[in-house]
This record gives C-alpha cells, sequence and structure tokens, in this order.
C-alpha cells in the first residue's frame, strides 16, 4: 500500500494515554445503576445485565491475565479514530498477555454472521495507527437482533476460541451491542460483549459519556471548509451559500461549526421544533436577514442548516411519524409500485392532516420520505436536498417581496454539503487519543469479565494525564422508544440541549454575526505544534465541561 508523506509520519504518533491507563489496572465498582426512564420495561428485558455498577480504573500492582482473544466490529458510519480504537485494544490485549489474538469480522456486523473475518497482526495495525476511516476492517449496518444471527455469530466465536466481542458504533450498535450481551449472558454463553461511543453526529452523550469519538475531527474538517468558503464569500461578495451538514437528527455538528466559523444564521432543529416553526417562519427568518444585509449593500453569507431539519419541523415530524407506520405495516405491497403510485398509495393512506403537509412539500422531498428506512428505521436525511429546498423558497419569498417593494437586492445561491468530506479524515490529536483510551479501557473491561458495558473515558477538557477511564452499563443509558412502528428499548439520542451552554453561547452571539460580517476562519487540523492548537477541543466540550 502507497501511503502519504504525512501518513508516513503521522504513523510514528504515540497516543498519549491518561495515567489511569499507562500501567496495570484495577477497577473500582460505584452504586448499581438504573436505566434513565422505563426502569421496570429495561429490567424486564435485559435481567443479566441491568443494573450493574459504574466502573472507573484505577492503578495497581502488576497482575496475571488470563490469554483472550477478542473480536472486533466496525459499526456504521465511519468516524475518524475508528483505527485507533483497534490500534488500543491490540496494544493492549498484547500487552496483557502476547498470546492473546484479536480478530477483525470484515464489513461490519454482518461480517460476524457470516464468518468473515481477519487476524489482526502487528504488521497489519501498523499500517493503520493514527489514520482515519474503517477500510482496516470495512464497516456495515448490519443490524444485530434476531437470535439466529446471536447463534450464527456463535459457532465462529467457538471456532476461533473468541471470549469477547467489541462492537464500536453508534447509539443503535450499542443498543444492539447490549441485546446481543444480555442473549449470551441468559444463555450462559461465555461471550462477553463490550461497546464503544462512536459517531461524528455527536447525539451519543449522557452524563457518562462527554462525546462521542469523530465528532472532534469531523467538526474541525467542516469548519476548516466553512471558514475556507466565508473567505471566498467575503472576497467575492455577490454570493449566498446554503450549506448542509451531516448529523443526522441531531443539529451538534451544525452548532459547533457555527461556534466555530460564525456564519450569518445557523439553523437548528431542536429550537425549530421547541417554537413549534412551520416552513413558512424558517424561510421568513432567513429572507429577513438576507434583505436586511442588502440594506446595507451586503448581498452575499453563509447559512448552516442541520441535515435533519425537516423532521423537526412539527408538522413533517407527525408526517414522518405516520409514514414510518404506514411503511412498516405496508412495506412489501408498497415497495415494488412505480413512484407516482407510490405517492397515490401514501395519499390514500394517510390522515388528513398529514395528507395536507405531504401534498405541500416539493415533490422531491416527500419522495425522499417516503423511500425505504435505513435498517434500524431511520429516514435517510443525507438523501433529502434541504439546502436546495430552503434557497428556493427564500428566492421565492425575496421575489415577492421585491414585488411588494420590501427588498431590493440581489440573490444569487449556492449550494454545499459536508458529510464524507469528514467523516474518514485524519483523527485530530484528540481523536487519536480518545480512541486508544476507549480501546485500551474495552480490553480492561474484557479482562475484568464485564459484558453489557460501554468502554468510557472522561474529563477529556484536561490534560490526557488527567482523563478518567472506565465502563457504563449500555442498559443505565436506555429507555422505550417507536421504531418500525413498536416500542423498542434503545439508548437515548441526545439532541441539542436548548438550556445548555453551547446553544446558549450561539443564541447570544448570532444576531451580531447576522448583521455584521464576523467570520472566523479556523484553517485545517494541526498535528504537530503548539498544544493550545494541536490538542484543543471541541467548542461544545469546552463549553459543556466548563464548570
Ligand atoms: P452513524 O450514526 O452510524 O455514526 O452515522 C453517521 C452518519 O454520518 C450520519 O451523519 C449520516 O446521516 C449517515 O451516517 C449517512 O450514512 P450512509 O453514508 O450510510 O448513508
Amino acid at each position: 500500500m502507497e501511503i502519504s508523506a504525512l501518513q508516513k509520519e503521522r504513523a510514528g504518533y504515540q497516543p498519549k494515554l491518561p495515567k489511569a491507563l499507562q500501567g496495570a489496572v484495577k477497577i473500582k465498582e460505584g452504586e448499581p445503576t438504573k436505566s434513565v426512564d422505563n426502569q421496570d420495561d429495561i429490567k424486564k428485558l435485559f435481567p443479566n445485565t441491568y443494573g450493574m455498577p459504574l466502573v472507573e480504573f484505577v492503578p495497581t500492582d502488576k497482575t496475571e491475565s488470563k490469554a483472550v482473544n477478542v473480536g472486533v466490529i466496525l459499526s456504521g458510519g465511519q468516524a475518524p479514530g475508528g483505527h485507533n480504537v483497534i490500534s488500543g485494544l491490540f496494544d493492549e490485549l498484547k500487552k496483557l498477555n502476547p498470546n492473546n489474538r484479536l480478530y477483525g469480522f470484515l464489513m461490519g456486523p454482518g461480517g460476524l454472521v457470516d464468518h468473515n473475518y481477519i487476524e489482526i497482526t502487528a504488521d497489519f495495525v501498523q499500517q493503520y495507527r493514527n489514520t482515519g476511516g474503517f477500510d482496516m476492517i470495512g464497516s456495515g449496518r448490519t443490524k444485530l437482533e434476531q437470535v439466529e444471527q446471536f447463534e450464527k455469530g456463535l459457532e465462529i466465536i467457538r471456532q476461533l476460541d473468541i471470549n469477547a466481542i467489541v462492537i464500536i458504533g453508534g447509539d443503535d450498535s450499542n443498543t444492539n451491542a447490549c441485546v446481543l450481551a444480555e442473549y449470551y449472558a441468559a444463555k450462559k454463553y461465555g461471550v462477553q460483549v463490550i461497546g464503544c461511543p462512536k459517531t461524528i453526529d455527536g447525539d451519543l452523550k449522557n452524563d457518562q459519556i462527554e462525546t462521542s469519538f469523530g465528532f472532534d475531527t469531523a467538526t474541525k474538517t467542516y469548519s476548516e471548509l466553512i471558514g475556507n468558503i466565508e473567505r471566498d464569500c467575503n472576497s467575492a461578495r455577490k454570493y449566498w451559500h446554503f450549506i448542509k451538514l451531516m448529523g443526522r437528527s441531531a443539529s451538534h455538528i451544525a452548532l459547533e461549526c457555527a461556534l466555530q466559523t460564525q456564519p450569518n444564521i445557523c439553523l437548528v432543529s431542536e429550537e425549530i421544533q421547541a417554537k413549534d416553526q412551520t416552513l413558512n417562519d424558517i424561510i421568513e427568518h432567513i429572507a429577513g436577514i438576507i434583505a436586511h444585509r442588502a440594506a446595507q449593500g451586503n448581498n452575499y453569507g453563509v447559512v448552516l442548516i442541520p441535515e435533519g431539519l425537516i423532521e423537526f419541523i412539527p408538522a413533517v415530524g407527525r408526517l414522518i411519524q405516520e409514514l414510518n407506520d404506514l411503511l412498516a405495516s405496508h412495506g412489501a405491497d408498497y415497495k415494488d409500485l412505480e413512484p407516482a403510485a407510490q405517492r397515490e398509495y401514501i395519499l390514500t393512506h394517510l390522515s388528513a392532516g398529514n395528507r395536507s403537509t405531504f401534498e405541500t412539500l416539493p415533490e422531491g422531498v416527500a419522495h425522499q420520505l417516503s423511500l425505504d428506512r435505513d435498517p434500524h428505521g431511520n429516514v435517510q436525511v443525507s438523501l433529502i436536498e434541504t439546502e436546495k429546498l430552503i434557497s428556493e423558497m427564500v428566492g421565492a419569498k425575496l421575489a415577492q417581496w421585491k414585488k411588494e417593494g420590501k427588498y431590493n437586492g440581489k440573490y444569487s445561491a449556492l449550494h454545499h454539503f459536508f458529510g464524507y468530506e469528514g467523516r474518514c479524515a485524519a483523527p485530530s490529536n484528540f481523536d487519536a487519543d480518545y480512541c486508544y483510551a476507549l480501546g485500551v479501557s474495552a480490553v480492561q473491561l474484557i479482562a475484568n469479565d464485564k459484558t453489557g458495558y460501554m468502554a468510557i473515558v472522561k474529563n477529556t477538557t484536561a490534560s490526557t494525564d488527567e482523563w478518567k477511564a472506565g465502563g457504563v452499563p449500555i442498559t443505565m443509558m436506555m429507555n422505550m422508544e417507536k421504531r418500525n412502528g413498536e416500542m423498542k428499548p434503545v439508548i437515548r439520542k441526545a439532541l441539542v440541549e436548548l438550556d445548555g451552554a453551547p446553544f446558549k453561547e450561539f443564541a447570544a452571539r448570532r444576531d451580531s454575526w447576522a448583521r455584521e460580517t464576523n467570520y472566523v476562519y479556523p484553517g485545517p487540523i494541526q498535528y504537530w505544534g503548539p498544544a493550545d492548537i494541536c490538542d484543543r477541543t471541541t467548542k461544545t466540550l469546552q463549553l459543556e465541561q466548563a464548570k
């Protein structure tokens, strides 16, 4: 494999580990835990993995460790740092016992079920240290939830003499990790399952998980690109740039990028929902700012749009709920229809209120909402061209205002969608260190006989030395939610909190960013240089963790 000069140099970076993980480790157990909601339901569904204590790793004298073999799976969307979780797993396993083996299941959870795997060796891991991407073993979105899949997986687990499976994934994949852990525990198969918090979306966080890995690098990469666009925009002064940002339902990515780059407008889906705004309210808000800037001679600007926006406009949200149930219950007879017939089918089956919302949406958007859900039942929001929908509607509103003599500017819009540009970027020092520490923690959970836990690393705004590592029972983060028309136990997704520090900071400053041109150009991620540039965390984390 030919590698770039940067990759070659970066391979030599030794991720920094918290003091607590540098030598031999023992665990300190806390009080028993309970789920964030629906405790009776979750306890009933997870009798073997419910109520376990939080654990923290603390230094100890050298201990003996039995030999263990571990299988690792990368699940869902790519996030910078995944290869470092695997490097951390590998190094710690070999440190505990050189006979330990690490297997990588290929192309996601499907690799376990279909028995596709490789053994991860020292030479192999060396090529991927501190690199972005999941190409080391590939990733996939197969949902592990059927007993037949668990049993099929067990065959290869037995064949390779594997003691534990590590699933590196987002909220849905870790929910499945918990279901698998419970199943193997109930059957007394002696196979442990450990999760790791991954997703660029930043929506897998709570009192125990400060951030999911990949959010740091992805938002820094997008912010670099947004900064470049802002500088171009402020040089030519003739375009309005509409930039959609990945992030699924939550607006964490858009909000973090706004805090880093100070655009003229950033929409936050959670606020739109809380204020019960309509699509027209959003359009008038944006058009109002454009008209205000035009009156000052500034016919240019930058607008950030979270990709999940459409689901959060309350009327559209209600429509999606009904469509989810409709698609889940009528999936088979609906699937083979032509698009026009699908539209007709939906219109005849929807309730009156939702039908009129469906009819008012541009056909392309309505069609996207009627397509298959991903394996976890989510609308594939990254496929909906919200940035174009909004800029076109804003254009129409401005044209109407022009006729009415309320606006006299020039409006020319350009569109961008940033998602794939950042998901596989070379991990920042933060993600490189954080992921490596997560891998080491996962091995320590395994060595200490834990199952149904997620590896965690806390105190991440302090210097790496002071980070705290341990594990959280996955059931602690669960509640019951409707998925594919049924109530299911799932890890609660963390959306942007309107009373949280990052949103408050943004809300206090956005009016001046709208009126004035206060762009900030963050530039590229730096890997070598002063720590306050290279090891700096996201603004979200700094604001959330500020005491
Ligand atoms: P995960 O939730 O699996 O981490 O995925 C993150 C994400 O990048 C979302 O931001 C985006 O909506 C989705 O993946 C797109 O996935 P795909 O490329 O599989 O369509």
